[in-house]
């Protein structure tokens, strides 16, 4: 998108002192808020957020250093909109992985102040490129309110008249100080599919720690999840609704030294912990219908 094109959306949308649309990395277009309760940042490519800082905190989303900046690939942090399948597609070893709408660029619609924050709506849709993966006739609406809470909202509307089925993610990378020194709360006594161990049914027991590449989908949990990092003296809380499962990931060493658009020591301070619908858990939505995954994170000093 050419400086012009981003000036005009900035005319359009923005709200001076409050929300600007400007280029980002890779001359990308985002908006940038700066609110006085938080401030925060989310690109029209893949509708991704890539930072939020509610005021008095540290940020609280990761972005690799070496992420790619272009359309037709995902940014490398943030909170990636995995739609309309998780991880690979089965039925086609050459789709996109987590699906396509996190590498393509999305409409700004609107950027709306209320006393919840400042909300970013995006959209996507159904068209001739999605097609090539997906026959469905769908609408997406992406809502982020920056606020003192992260609220995120992805609403996936069925406009065919055919009944849709899809999996969902919001993928997201919470900054940590030390890996080490981080544990997750929530999901004792959940069930998980442990993919690295052949995707193996096991129980979760007390808290998660972090001491190898950990990769686990929880199945058909729905409460809070809280992320305690001890190293920055803060726990993240990550509330859910119309989400059934949750999915935790940490590539570790060799995964990190894997990914090109990944730093080899970054696994130091991310941790995914992602709201979702995904394997038995998809989402059935009949012709004229929608739903709406959302999830909200809150950040309390400890
Ligand atoms: O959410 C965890 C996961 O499915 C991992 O298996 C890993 O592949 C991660 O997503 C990142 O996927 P990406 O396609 O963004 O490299």
């Amino acid at each position: 998108m050419d400086t012009s094109a981003i000036s005009e959306l900035n005319r359009r949308f923005g709200i001076p002192g409050i929300a600007q649309v400007v280029a980002g990395n890779g001359g990308l277009a985002k908006v940038a808020v700066t609110a006085p309760a938080a401030a925060g940042e989310i690109y029209l490519l893949g509708a991704q957020i890539t930072s939020w800082r509610p005021q008095g905190a540290e940020e609280v989303i990761f972005v690799s250093s070496k992420s790619h900046w272009q359309v037709g690939k995902a940014i490398r942090g943030g909170v990636p909109i995995c739609f309309p399948w998780f991880g690979g597609k089965a039925d086609d070893p050459w789709a996109p992985a987590h699906g396509f709408v996190r590498s393509i660029l999305w409409t700004l619609d609107s950027i709306a102040q209320s006393p919840a924050g400042v909300t970013v709506s995006l959209s996507t849709g159904a068209n001739a490129d999605s097609k090539k993966w997906w026959s469905a006739d769908f609408q997406a609406v992406l809502r982020a309110t920056f606020g003192s809470e992260l609220v995120i909202e992805l609403t996936v509307r069925n406009v065919g008249a055919a009944p849709l089925r899809f999996e969902e993610a919001l993928h997201a990378y919470f900054r940590v100080g030390a890996i080490e020194q981080v544990s997750v709360e929530g999901l004792s006594d959940v069930d998980y599919l442990d993919k690295t161990d052949a995707g193996k049914r096991k129980t979760q027991k007390g808290p998660i720690t972090i001491e190898r590449e950990t990769d686990r989908v929880y199945l058909d949990t729905t409460g809070p999840i809280e992320l305690v990092d001890r190293s920055l003296g803060r726990r993240l809380t990550v509330t859910r609704e119309d989400s059934h499962t949750a999915v935790v990931w940490n590539p570790w060493i060799a995964k990190s030294k894997a990914l090109s658009d990944f730093g080899d020591e970054e696994y130091h301070h991310m941790l995914c912990i992602e709201a979702s619908n995904v394997a038995d858990f998809t989402i059935p939505v009949p012709p004229g219908h929608e739903h709406t995954l959302k999830t909200t994170v809150g950040v309390a000093i400890t």
